[in-house]
Formats: C-alpha cells, sequence, structure tokens
C-alpha cells in the first residue's frame, strides 16, 4: 500500500520540482538579458538544458525576457546599444544550443505541410520569426526560410514557384505591420490567395489586425502558431 503511495508522489515531486527549477531559470535568464549578460545567460541556458528542463520553455523565459527590454528601450531607460546587445545575446543561445535540441526532439519523419516564413520588408527582427519556424519544423512542416526584409515580391515569387501551404509573416514594427496587407493583396492580385492560407503574427499584430488585412489567422507565440497552422490546414493530431 505504502509502495503505491510512494510510486505516486514520486513522479509528482519530479514534476514538482522541475517546476521549481524552472521558474528560477526564468528569473536567472531574465536577469542576464536585462543586465546585458551573455556568459550568465549561456551558462543558464546550458545547465537548465543538462537539467532536463524543457526547451520551450526557455523560449517563453526568453521571448518574455526581451520584451522587458523592448519596455525598457521605449521608455528612455535603454539606448539602441543595449537593444542590439540583448538581441545578439539572444539569438546566439536560440541558434546555438536551443534550435539543435528542438531539431533532435524531432518531427520524426512527419511531412505535414510547406509553410514559407519571413519578416516583412523594411524589417530586421528575426528572432520571433525564427522561434515560430523552429517550432513548425520540430511539429513536422517543412520550411522555406526566406529571413528578413522580405518584399511583396519574394513572397509572391515562392508561392508561384513552390508547393506552399502556408505564408506566414512576420512584422515586428508599427512602420512595416503594413507590408502584411500588402502582401495578401498582391496575392490577391496575382489569383494566387485561395492558392495558400496566410497567418500573420509579431508583437504589434492582434487577432483584429489579423482579420481587418484577410489573413487567416494570427498567433502571438509559436506553439500557438504550431496549434494555429494545424487548425487551418485541417491537420487533426496534436
Ligand atoms: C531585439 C530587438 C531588436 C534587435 C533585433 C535583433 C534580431 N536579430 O531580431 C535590433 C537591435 C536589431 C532591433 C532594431 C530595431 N528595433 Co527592435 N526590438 C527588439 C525587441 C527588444 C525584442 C524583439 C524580439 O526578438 N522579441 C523576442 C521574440 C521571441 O518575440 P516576438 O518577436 O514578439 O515573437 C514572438 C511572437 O510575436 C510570435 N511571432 C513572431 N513572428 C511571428 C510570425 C507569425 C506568422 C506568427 C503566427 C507568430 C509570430 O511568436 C514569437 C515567438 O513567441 C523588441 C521589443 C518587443 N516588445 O518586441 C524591440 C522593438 C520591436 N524594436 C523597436 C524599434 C523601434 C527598433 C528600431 C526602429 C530601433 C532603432 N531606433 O533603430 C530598429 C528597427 C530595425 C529594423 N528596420 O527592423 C520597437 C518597435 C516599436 C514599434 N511599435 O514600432 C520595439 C517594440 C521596442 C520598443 N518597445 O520600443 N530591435
Amino acid at each position: 500500500m505504502n509502495e503505491i503511495i510512494i510510486r505516486k508522489i514520486i513522479p509528482f515531486y519530479k514534476i514538482h520540482i522541475l517546476l521549481i527549477q524552472m521558474s528560477e531559470t526564468a528569473r536567472e535568464i531574465k536577469e542576464a538579458l536585462l543586465t546585458l549578460d551573455r556568459e550568465k545567460l549561456i551558462q543558464t541556458t546550458k545547465t537548465s538544458l543538462d537539467k532536463g528542463e524543457n526547451p520551450q520553455e526557455l523560449l517563453s523565459a526568453i521571448t518574455a525576457a526581451l520584451r522587458e527590454v523592448g519596455d525598457k528601450f521605449e521608455s528612455g531607460e535603454f539606448f539602441l546599444v543595449e537593444l542590439v546587445s540583448a538581441g545578439e545575446a539572444a539569438k546566439t543561445v536560440i541558434s546555438e544550443y536551443l534550435k539543435p535540441v528542438l531539431k533532435k526532439i524531432g518531427s520524426e519523419g512527419k511531412h505535414l505541410g510547406v509553410i514559407a516564413i519571413g519578416t516583412v520588408a523594411g524589417d530586421i527582427h528575426d528572432i520571433g520569426k525564427s522561434i515560430v519556424a523552429s517550432m513548425l519544423f520540430t511539429a513536422g512542416f517543412e520550411i522555406l526560410d526566406l529571413g528578413v526584409d522580405v518584399t511583396v515580391e519574394k513572397f509572391i515569387e515562392t508561392v508561384k514557384n513552390g508547393n506552399v501551404d502556408v505564408v506566414a509573416m512576420s512584422a515586428l514594427l508599427s512602420t512595416t505591420l503594413p507590408m502584411q496587407r500588402e502582401t495578401i493583396e498582391a496575392l490577391k492580385k496575382k489569383d494566387l490567395r485561395d492558392k495558400v492560407k496566410v497567418i500573420v503574427g509579431g508583437s504589434p499584430v492582434t487577432e483584429e489586425w489579423a482579420k481587418e488585412i484577410g489573413a487567416d489567422g494570427f498567433a502571438d507565440n509559436a506553439s500557438e502558431a504550431v496549434r494555429l497552422v494545424k487548425k487551418i490546414l485541417d491537420i487533426s493530431e496534436r
């Protein structure tokens, strides 16, 4: 009897310990990014991956911390140099440590569809776009990553020439947000709109904006983006 109770308690205890570790990691990630301590960010990431913590949770912690960096920039507490330094540190950790782990978790040879993803013209923010691309890849989609500063013409050409199921556009600046609308309008003009689904994201993007410009959906983080794509492509597995 006691043994059964202990067996039930131990996994619960382990999960509990992992959750405590995770919030401690999130706190350290935030501290490292806000003090622009690149070494600490790398060390914290490595240690937490060694402990078996979930890379997706680490990505969420980095995202939340970067949003705080953005708030400090907006309020004048941080300057461009700090914005650049935090962005570069986050990018290094994501591409060198987190992406390889996500890749290993892998998609087990699934091929759920083709996503052409890019950050719109005039915009060079690529951290969020790349996280979304990695998570979609991990979920089993083929990714055509068009990079940053992607022109309307490039999106159109990719849809015309490729077997694209979904066009995914990221925009982080209020000045580049209209490029999402322009791309959708251009797809209509070229009679390509019915050929693909279009999803949009980025920190200034909202559900209302997505509806207004005629996108098929919006997600405000990478896990939601995976759920959204599966929903609009009618893929029933979780
Ligand atoms: C890091 C950063 C930079 C770095 C970017 C480095 C890089 N390689 O990407 C650098 C220093 C280059 C930079 C430059 C600039 N930046 Co900047 N930057 C940021 C910051 C702090 C973080 C962005 C980020 O990476 N966040 C982390 C990622 C993971 O989050 P995310 O991008 O939101 O992505 C998530 C979701 O939005 C969603 N998502 C994202 N894309 C997509 C796409 C799809 C299809 C879907 C479904 C979902 C989805 O999923 C992602 C994962 O969860 C933001 C602050 C903020 N609040 O966003 C400012 C911010 C975006 N920047 C800002 C500004 C003003 C600039 C500059 C104009 C500064 C200047 N004076 O030069 C330049 C513009 C350069 C250009 N032409 O693009 C402003 C924009 C204000 C506005 N509303 O227009 C912000 C909001 C800061 C602020 N609060 O003032 N920036």
